[in-house]
């Protein structure tokens, strides 16, 4: 850790650094460096107070349980906001806040937040060094686990401080007092309030995505406005190579909502007889993607650096790769925790013996979750172990399919491909999942997710779905669009479709239509495959019948709730209207 007349950040910065810390008053400043030594002062620090507790070193060598306020446990939509001069620029989907507003929440909440702390000022980078896709920003913070957490997810530290351009984006946050009804993430993408020189403000709250402003904030709101602008996609996507026997690397991005899947996939293996056959997968990023026009195609990079992934229900059959990933260097957070120091979710084979919940109480698995829910790993990517050579590409890859992922009980086939772009595009703007237990609302409910960007889109969805048609008119080769939906059920309730690994079946299919024209029949909502490779699975025919049926019925129902879900955004723009129209019509 740097003071701040030690470090290379430019003058801008300095200055910058110099007003925060004027009105937030701490009682000193510290620079990270994103050293090893630094991680393990820190870490050092937070085991004396109890903040992090050492797990066993023999098996999970430098890694920790953090347990955050049990009203703090995940990523609060409710009290996110995007500041604007209008709430026509923010759109029916986000939380609209004035900029007076944001700039009170300012004055009550941040003035003096730091006295008697340490500021950490972490400069980063989002995205390869050196790359047109990277982006820079710097996060001011009086919390230690949000240094821990960044070092790695991000590239940051003392080769990023040199970097720092002029511009760049300016995120504070301050824990205060974790009182859920003061929480506020603030985004302020265009102008701001006078007095309030920041684009991400974040107050109240100490988890994930509301307090790793790089995260959400920074790589998808303030971003996918400045894509926006610039003629690019910031996108919650995954970004997955997988290499056919014959050598040949194919890029493919997905997007899926909340607890859909999306980690697995991008940490898929192929299952036994293809990974025989010659098939391999290598992952570049388990959640978001930017994608730039590069020779008129689509190129792809992960701008993060690390995971924070959900734990339960990980384990060697479900996702192997992730488990390789966690033995080391690795942060949990609100996972249960063994008397022998290891940490323990739901998913990962019984104990006996009693455990540590995740609100650290001593007990006997019952009915109640150990590890929360939504407990987390944060890993650097280098853990990981299959990962794409092309991983700090400053070109990134090439993108020849894009994947949307819905999670449907009925109705959606397991996979269908769009005619072309702006029919993809529908389908990306349409997608939803469907609340399958009663914790998540009303069973049966749908909740549109476009894109899975409902959360993270930074302005209008509507100017957003028209920013994807234009970025396909950019396009001279365009990427195919595919929608997957691994969620199918049996009127048991039972899932048709075993997933994991075996979703690398669709993922073939996927690769033969970029290249072919057969061995798909043309449907009203797109083409489904005619053959599919189901050996060894246990599906009857009717199991199969039900993947791929096309229920006009249901879909004519569906498209009354499209309408609905249109008029409720307004604004539609004109090309997706049409494909809409078009839709209805093939269907009628
Ligand atoms: O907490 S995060 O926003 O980083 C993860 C998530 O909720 O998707
Ligand atoms: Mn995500």
């Amino acid at each position: 850790m740097l003071a701040l007349n030690e470090t290379e950040l430019n003058k801008n910065a300095l200055r910058w650094i110099e007003s925060i810390k004027k009105f937030t008053d701490p009682e000193n400043v510290l620079v990270c460096d994103g050293s090893r030594e630094e991680f393990a002062q820190i870490a050092g620090e937070m085991v004396r107070s109890g903040e992090f507790i050492e797990l066993n070193k023999d098996h999970y060598p430098n890694s920790f349980i953090y347990r955050s306020d049990r009203t703090d446990v995940a990523r609060s939509e409710e009290r996110t906001f995007i500041a604007a001069p209008d709430s026509k620029m923010v759109g029916n989907l986000n939380n609209y806040m004035s900029l007076e507003q944001a700039r009170d929440v300012w004055n009550r909440f941040f003035r003096n937040a730091y006295r008697g702390k340490t500021m950490y000022v972490i400069p980063y980078a989002l995205g390869p060094l050196d790359s047109r896709f990277t982006d820079y920003g710097v996060e001011i913070t009086d919390s230690k686990y949000v240094v821990l957490n960044l070092h790695y997810i991000t590239r940051m530290g003392k080769q990023i401080m040199q970097k720092i351009p002029d511009r760049f984006v300016k995120g504070v946050h301050a824990t205060g007092t974790l009182d859920p009804n003061s929480k506020y993430i603030i985004h302020l993408p265009w102008d701001k309030p006078e007095g309030v020189d920041a684009d991400i403000l974040s107050v109240n709250t100490n988890y994930g995505g509301n307090a790793l402003l790089s995260k959400k904030c920074h790589a998808l709101r303030i971003a996918s406005v400045k894509a926006r602008s610039e003629g690019w996609l910031a996108e919650h996507m995954l970004l997955l190579e997988v290499e056919d026997p014959r050598g040949r690397k194919i890029y493919i991005t997905g997007a899926f909502p909340s607890a859909s899947g999306k980690t697995n996939l991008s940490m898929i293996n192929p299952p036994k007889h293809y990974a025989d056959a010659g098939w391999k997968t290598r992952l570049l990023s388990d959640d978001i993607s930017w994608m730039k026009i590069e020779n008129g195609k689509l190129h792809a990079t992960n701008p993060e650096n690390g995971f924070f992934a959900v734990v339960p229900g990980t384990n060697h059959r479900t996702n192997r790769n992730a488990m390789l990933t966690l033995t080391k260097d690795t942060i949990f957070t609100n996972t249960g925790l063994t008397k022998t120091g290891e940490p323990w979710w739901e998913g990962l084979d019984p104990v006996d013996d009693q455990l540590y919940d995740w609100k650290g109480i001593l007990r006997k698995p019952n009915g109640e979750p150990i590890a929360h829910p939504n407990s987390r790993f944060t890993s650097p990517l280098a853990n990981y172990p299959f990962l794409s050579e092309k991983i700090n590409d400053p070109d990134g890859v090439p993108v020849s399919a894009i994947l949307f992922g819905g999670r449907r009980a009925s109705l959606i086939p397991l996979v269908y491909e769009a005619f072309n772009w702006n029919h993809g595009v529908f389908m990306g703007a349409t997608m939803g999942v469907e609340k399958t237990a009663a914790s998540e609302g009303k069973v049966g409910e749908l909740r549109r997710d476009p894109m899975a960007m409902r959360p993270f889109c930074g302005y209008n969805i509507a100017d957003y779905f028209k920013h994807w048609i234009e970025v396909g008119q950019k396009l001279r080769y365009k990427p195919k669009i595919f929608y997957v939906n691994w969620f199918r059920r049996r009127a048991d309730g039972s899932f048709i479709w075993p997933g994991f690994s075996e979703n690398f079946r669709v993922i073939e299919w996927i690769i033969y239509r970029l290249d072919h024209n057969d061995n798909a029949v043309e449907t009203p909502i797109g083409y489904i495959p005619e053959k599919i490779n189901l050996e060894g699975l246990n599906l009857s025919t009717h199991d199969l019948e039900e993947l791929f049926r096309i229920d006009r019925e249901g879909w004519r129902e569906e498209m009354r709730n499209i309408g609905e879900y249109f008029s409720h955004i307004g604004g539609i723009p004109e090309d997706l209207m049409r494909e809409f129209e078009m839709e209805k019509r093939r269907l009628s």
